[in-house]
Parts: C-alpha cells; sequence; structure tokens
C-alpha cells in the first residue's frame, strides 16, 4: 500500500485493522462489525482496494454468458422474492428443453461460454427434465459452461426423488453439469430463515449440499442477500460460516453481495439499501473472505455504474453480459437486461482496470489487456497475471 494510503487508513481510524491485513492476519468478528460501523466508508475501501490489488493486480474479469430461468413456480414462498408464482396462477411458466434450446439458439452469434441457470422449488417437474434440460445446453452448445440449479433446488430434486444430495448431483454432473451458482443462502442464520424463508433449507441444509457439491469436483459460488431483516451481526455469521467452509474445501469460486430489492415483493415497504451500503458490502467481504478467491459486482443487480466503482471497493468481477434476468427485474431493478461485451469491458476500462475475460472457472480466455498492465513483479502471479506478463514480454 502506498504511504499515502496507508496514512489515510490509519488517520481514519483503523490502524489496528490495518496492521493485520498488512500482516496478512485473519480479521476477527469483532474486526468485521468495526468495518460494517466505521464511518468513513473510503476508509474501509481504500483497506479492501489493497486486499484486492494483492491478488489481482489491475485485472477485472467479465464473462459473455446467458441467464435463462427455467421456472417461477416455486412452492417455497420467500418474503424477499417477486419472482415466484403459484403453479395456477396465470403468469406461470416452465420452459421445455425445446423452449430453452430456443433461447440458446436466439444467442448463437455470440461467444457464450456460460448458461446461468436457476428457477424456483417446482414439484410438478420430474427429475429427467433438469437431465433433459441439461442434456440439450450441451447439445445445442457443446462448449458451453453449465452453471445451474442452486443448493435449494438441489436439496428440493433430493426429497422429491428421493435420493441423497451427492447422487443428484452426480447424476446432474453425468448429465453435464458444470458448476452450481451461488445463490439460495441469503442470510445463514437462523433468525433470517425463520422470518423470511422457512419454506427452503435452512443454512445447515444449504451448506451441507455446498459441501458435497465441492467434495464430488464442483466448485460453486456463495451469494449473500442483504439490506431487509438481518442485522450487522448476521451479515458477519454469513460471511464466517462461509469462510469456515472454505476451509475445509476450497470450493466456493466467487461471493455475491446481491442487495435486496423490495419492489412487488412481500417486503415492499422496506428501503432499498443505499449504493453506499453495496460497496461497503463488496468491501466488507473482501477483507473477511480472505480465503475467496473472487469478489463479484453483480451489474445487473448493482446497475452497471455502481458495480464500476465496486471495482475500487474489493471486487474483481463484473459477472457477464446477461441475456434476459428476470428475478431482479420483477423486483424493480432498473438495470438493462443485457450489456454488450464492448460496453462490460469499456466500463473496466474506464474504472482504470484492465479487462480480462474469464470463463466460469476463472481461466482466462483472452489475456491481452487493452491497456498498460500492471507490474507483475509487485505482486504474487495469479494464472491471469502470468499469461498477461507473457504478453507483455512477447509484445
Ligand atoms: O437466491 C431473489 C436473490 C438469488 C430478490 O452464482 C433477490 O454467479 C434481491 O443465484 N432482491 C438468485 N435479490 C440469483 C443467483 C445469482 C445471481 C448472480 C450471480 C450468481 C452466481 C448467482 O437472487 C436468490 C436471492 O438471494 N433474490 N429475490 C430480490 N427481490
Amino acid at each position: 500500500m502506498t504511504p499515502f494510503r496507508s496514512r489515510y487508513v490509519e488517520r481514519s481510524g483503523l490502524g489496528a485493522i490495518l496492521d493485520k491485513v498488512l500482516s496478512g492476519e485473519r480479521l476477527s468478528r469483532e474486526d468485521g462489525l468495526a468495518l460494517y460501523r466505521h464511518d468513513d466508508l473510503l476508509g474501509v475501501g481504500t483497506l479492501a482496494n489493497h486486499v484486492r490489488e494483492t491478488l489481482h493486480g489491475d485485472v477485472a474479469y467479465y464473462i459473455v454468458n446467458q441467464h435463462i430461468n427455467h421456472t417461477n413456480v416455486c412452492v417455497a414462498g420467500c418474503k424477499f422474492c417477486a419472482f415466484y408464482r403459484t403453479a395456477k396462477q396465470s403468469d406461470a411458466y416452465v420452459l421445455s428443453p425445446e423452449d430453452v434450446e430456443r433461447r440458446m439458439r436466439e444467442h448463437m452469434h455470440e461467444p457464450i461460454r456460460e448458461i446461468h441457470m436457476v428457477g424456483g422449488v417446482n414439484p410438478d417437474l420430474p427429475f429427467s427434465y433438469y437431465l433433459d434440460v441439461i442434456r440439450t445446453m450441451k447439445r445445442v452448445r457443446p462448449e458451453v459452461h453449465v452453471k445451474a440449479f442452486t443448493m435449494v433446488e438441489i436439496a428440493a430434486m433430493a426429497e422429491n426423488f428421493d435420493m441423497t444430495p451427492e447422487e443428484v448431483l452426480r447424476r446432474l454432473k453425468e448429465a453435464g453439469l458444470g458448476s452450481i451458482p451461488g445463490g439460495g443462502a441469503e442470510i445463514l442464520t437462523d433468525h433470517a430463515h425463520q422470518v423470511l424463508f422457512k419454506g427452503k433449507i435452512d443454512h445447515r441444509g444449504w451448506m451441507e449440499i455446498a459441501k458435497t457439491a465441492h467434495r464430488i469436483g464442483l466448485k460453486s459460488n456463495a451469494t449473500m442477500l442483504f439490506g431487509h431483516v438481518e442485522t450487522l451481526e448476521e451479515r458477519i455469521e454469513h460471511m464466517l460460516l462461509l469462510r469456515e467452509a472454505q476451509d475445509e474445501t476450497h470450493g466456493f469460486m466467487a461471493f455475491i453481495p446481491l442487495a435486496f430489492h423490495p419492489e412487488n415483493t412481500r417486503l415492499s415497504h422496506l428501503p432499498k439499501p443505499s449504493a453506499a451500503d453495496e460497496l461497503r458490502n463488496l468491501a466488507v467481504a473482501r477483507l473477511m473472505l480472505d480465503n475467496f478467491p473472487h469478489i463479484k459486482a453483480y451489474w445487473i443487480m448493482m446497475t452497471p455504474r455502481v458495480a464500476q466503482a465496486g471495482l475500487h471497493f474489493g471486487a474483481d468481477d463484473l459477472d457477464g453480459t446477461v441475456v434476459t434476468e428476470e428475478i431482479y427485474h420483477r423486483a424493480g431493478s432498473m438495470s438493462p437486461q443485457m450489456i454488450g461485451r464492448h460496453e462490460l469491458v469499456a466500463l473496466i476500462e474506464e474504472a482504470g482496470r484492465v479487462p480480462v475475460e474469464r470463463d466460469t472457472l476463472y481461466n482466462p480466455v483472452e489475456a491481452v489487456p487493452r491497456r498498460p498492465p500492471f507490474d507483475p513483479r509487485a505482486v504474487s502471479p495469479t494464472p491471469v497475471d502470468a499469461a498477461v506478463a507473457g504478453d507483455a514480454a512477447r509484445a
């Protein structure tokens, strides 16, 4: 960290946490709470930015992907959700494998590397539906990585089809599943579970399935839905549970804080979290989750501009181009449904970072930076750093 920045962090009253960060000491529960309560957001952001730059230099990742929500029918009844419908409602839907194929074929001209598929807990679908949908996606685009079905959906499949979660995961993997998205975690505490989403698995169930997936070689992400009924203590508890699990499995790729969008939900009276709160959550996550390689500023949720600022508050990834997203748009998201690859690249460059297109597992697809790269000798090399350094040497 530059002397100017470390003086700034010290003067803002974060000297003790700065010392821990610089010496690589793990932050405690109390440190996490202090970061949430500290009144100087820029001080917290400067600390997080230091960790982010130590891990990733100036690189910011993006992916060209397509989101497909296969059904909005759901029996979980989560209070924060504007997306779900009961099977009898007129706008309830299920996409058949043929519908999924049609949606994919509309975008065959784009270099899509990932399909991100999540949906409701729909008890009317047979297990063969999930296998067919995955096989269809792999037939239409064999090179595409299928990141699909939350831990909650996996748990429901195990229960409905009388299988263990491991059996479900193994069979989905055999059909072509590549990894698991991070949804359904919400806030991993009993209080939040009771108040908001008692119709689905609690933190024990979510974590058990995440660990099982990791054990059989499926990586996953982890989200945190914040800004509703949870306390700051619960946000830290959520992160500590994830950090502990990651020490055990090393299977999480990215952490994604999701700000609650209240519109059209049963909690529509609540205010939407501020942009400052969104930035602070990225920063606290980057500092607390010292064993998570990536922190994602999900632009579709945060808006492109706030996500761009997030690249200086701990985030190293903006996620993807995202074609037709429904969960947040039903809940009042004002973001566009899709931005082109060039716009994503421009957003990253405008933020003073080096865009690197990645695949789902964070392997760089195209490691040629458009701006002069950061000094690779200043940080420990990641695969991307090494690729960037190699390109610079060849130029
Ligand atoms: O679990 C639902 C959230 C999640 C609302 O793994 C809401 O790369 C805000 O899994 N306001 C599903 N959030 C989305 C998801 C995801 C998204 C982006 C990236 C990845 C990844 C995964 O959406 C749900 C829930 O936490 N959600 N309703 C709402 N009104």
